[in-house]
């Protein structure tokens, strides 16, 4: 990068999830990190240096969207080597890209073997959703942090970044004290809808673990 050796702690977080379930659309909102986004063209991936900034400084996560699609996958796990932290994204209305989720994860502790990782839920703007609250418990399997976001209309879009900026300085205290410019949504959530999700999730929390993944209905 042409700035200055601006000393601030830097992470890589790898982004990954099946093809169109919006990973390259939700790092996009990010204004600043769209602006000086680089292309690894040769290899198949974005690196999006997002920059936030928090009560103990600014910190700078080199997010690398990587493509879901198998036939464009590039390097595959070539891109998570030294992954500090990652998102594995996946649509609320395709089953197909929730079952994936395992796979997804496997791949990624394979070869990182302990790193904080946040399943996200993207695309609950849309109501019609397939995959609902209750079947998706993966992430309490794993131990993973669960969030539902909506890239379009920005909803949720800080709080993966929190929950990781948290693991990596390793303080819970720490805080955003400034939003990042964010891209205008495209759509809007309504309040009734955000506090019905809201309400679901948690609802599913405490219940019990089926023993096997249902992620019917
Ligand atoms: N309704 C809705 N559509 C979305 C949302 N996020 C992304 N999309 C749409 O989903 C489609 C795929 O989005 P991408 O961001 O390209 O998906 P991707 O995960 O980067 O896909 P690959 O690069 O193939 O792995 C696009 O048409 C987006 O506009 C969302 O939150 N809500
Ligand atoms: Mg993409």
């Amino acid at each position: 990068m042409s700035a200055p050796a601006e000393n601030i702690p830097t992470f890589k977080v790898v982004l990954v999830g099946d093809g169109g379930v919006g990973k390259t659309t939700f790092v996009k909102r990010h204004i600043s990190g769209e602006f000086e986004k680089r292309y690894l063209a040769t290899m198949g991936v974005e690196v999006h240096p997002l920059k936030f900034f928090t009560n103990f400084g600014p910190i700078l996560m080199n997010v690398w969207d990587t493509a879901g699609q198998e036939k464009l996958g590039g390097l595959r796990d070539g891109y998570y080597i030294q992954g500090n932290a990652a998102i594995i994204m996946f649509d609320v209305t395709s089953r197909m890209t929730y079952k994936n989720v395992p796979q997804w994860h496997r791949d990624l502790v394979r070869v990182c073997e302990n790193i904080p990782i946040v399943l996200c839920g993207n695309k609950v703007d849309i109501k019609d959703r397939k995959v609902k609250a209750k079947s998706i418990t993966f992430h309490r399997k794993k131990s993973l942090q669960y969030y539902e976001l909506s890239a379009k209309s920005n909803y949720n879009f800080e709080k993966p970044f929190l929950w990781i900026a948290r693991k990596l300085i390793g303080n819970p205290t720490l805080n955003f004290v400034e939003s990042p410019a964010l891209a205008p949504p495209e759509v809007k959530l309504d309040e009734a809808h955000v506090l019905q999700m809201e309400n679901e999730i948690n609802m599913v929390a405490n219940i019990p673990l089926p023993d096997e993944d249902d992620v019917e209905g």
